[in-house]
């Protein structure tokens, strides 16, 4: 197969951890797209790219571009996608997939009657300590699935004068935390597992119920750096917080709390898994330490080293035990499973790594998450 090429939508946070990351793996990056004309030739100048494009269009419609990632507002997913897969080209899409569990249905269809490779960017699956998490409970080394809990709390959205395009729905969707870091955790637990999230109950809040929107755009977490005198006051209904209780079709149970106004964790996402025989908890904020919790035998700590990781979760450490692997490389091993997947050419085998109808299961989630906390009452959430 002859070497692959990328073109990458967006260049805020994402689009540049994208670029990077595909760079490592050797990728060849030829063009970029901004949010206008002039942004994209700002972009490929900044990055050294061939190619910046005046559309959406004309990216898809590049022939010398195979994989195109979609690293732009959350609205922009659904059209992007579909163009790029009727354009023939491969798409890793940054998550959530798309505002609505419609638009993502019919993208997860599309895809597989064109038969592209469709990708979502759950990076943090691919922590190597999560990889060996998985393997550990899919070998059944923690006996039976009980409980399932943890939380992802960030600072970044903490003041009223915290500023993001997901805070508006129009660009973020309905839901805001929930989307955005929720359906990182949740996608997580459910591949951890194996098991199905059969039904949820959920608390949503607007804790900051008024913000303060600058005059200019705000790159996600840039805004921790300055403040814009300019700043118009606006409504808030997006949730800032949420608490939601978990039903698995083993008849295990859990609850995840979120937070993007919790100071003090920065982008501090924990998972623990209480099985019949032991325990498993990861921090993200210290990945490469798993900790191993037991009732007859003392507590233990992995650090992350391929000589002592399964041999699946080996495959996604590059470097020796000790020397610290962290969340750009995580961005890396993902395209790594992806474009290795490509060249293959074999579409029909297992995809090693987060597919649109992970996505869609994701966005029926968010589905029912919304239901519940209007309803204040347990909702059934439907299988892909
Ligand atoms: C903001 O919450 C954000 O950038 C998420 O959108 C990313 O998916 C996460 O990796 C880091 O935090």
């Amino acid at each position: 197969m002859n070497k692959l090429h990328a073109a990458v939508a967006g260049l805020g946070f994402m689009g540049g951890a994208h670029i990077e990351a595909l760079r490592r793996i050797d990728i060849d990056v030829i063009g970029c797209l901004g949010t206008t004309p002039e942004g994209s030739q700002a972009g490929a100048q900044q990055y050294g790219l061939s190619r910046g494009y005046s559309s959406f269009d004309e990216l898809a419609a590049d022939p010398d571009v195979d994989v195109v990632h979609i690293c732009t507002p959350n609205y922009l997913h659904y059209a992007m996608c579909k163009g790029a897969i009727l354009a023939g080209k491969h798409v890793i899409c940054e998550k959530p997939l798309a505002v609505s569990s419609a638009q993502s249905a019919q993208l997860t269809r599309l895809a597989a009657e064109r038969g592209i490779v469709d990708a979502v960017n759950y990076n943090m699956r691919f922590y190597p300590l999560c990889q060996e998490g998985h393997d550990r409970i899919q070998a059944g080394e923690i006996g039976e699935v009980r409980i399932i809990h943890g939380h992802y709390l960030q600072d970044w959205l903490f003041f009223p004068t915290d500023w993001n395009w997901r805070l508006e729905p129009e660009q973020g969707g309905a839901l805001r935390a929930v989307a955005d870091i929720g359906t990182h955790w949740l996608d997580m637990v459910i591949w951890l597992s194996g098991l199905r999230i059969t039904a949820v109950m959920a608390d949503l809040a607007t804790l900051i119920p008024t913000r303060y929107k600058p005059a200019g755009s705000v790159e996600t977490f840039a805004n921790k750096l300055g403040v814009d005198s300019e700043a118009q006051e606006v409504p808030i209904a997006t949730e800032d917080y949420a608490t939601i209780m978990l039903r698995f079709s083993n008849g295990a149970r859990g609850v995840v709390t979120l937070s993007q106004v919790s100071a003090g964790h920065k982008n501090q996402f924990e998972w623990e898994v209480n099985g019949s025989v032991a325990s498993l908890r990861w921090a993200q904020e210290e990945p490469n330490h798993l900790w191993l919790g037991h009732r007859d035998q003392p507590n233990g700590v992995l650090i992350k080293d391929p000589s002592l990781m399964h041999e699946s979760a080996r495959s996604t450490a590059s470097y020796p035990g000790g020397h610290a692997e962290g969340y750009p490389d995580t961005f890396k091993q993902l395209f790594r499973k992806v474009y290795g997947y490509i060249e293959a050419e074999d579409f029909s085998a297992p995809r090693p790594f987060p597919t649109f109808a992970d996505g869609h299961q994701e966005m029926l989630l968010c589905d029912a998450i919304l239901q519940s906390s209007q309803q204040g009452q347990w909702v059934e959430v439907p299988a892909v």
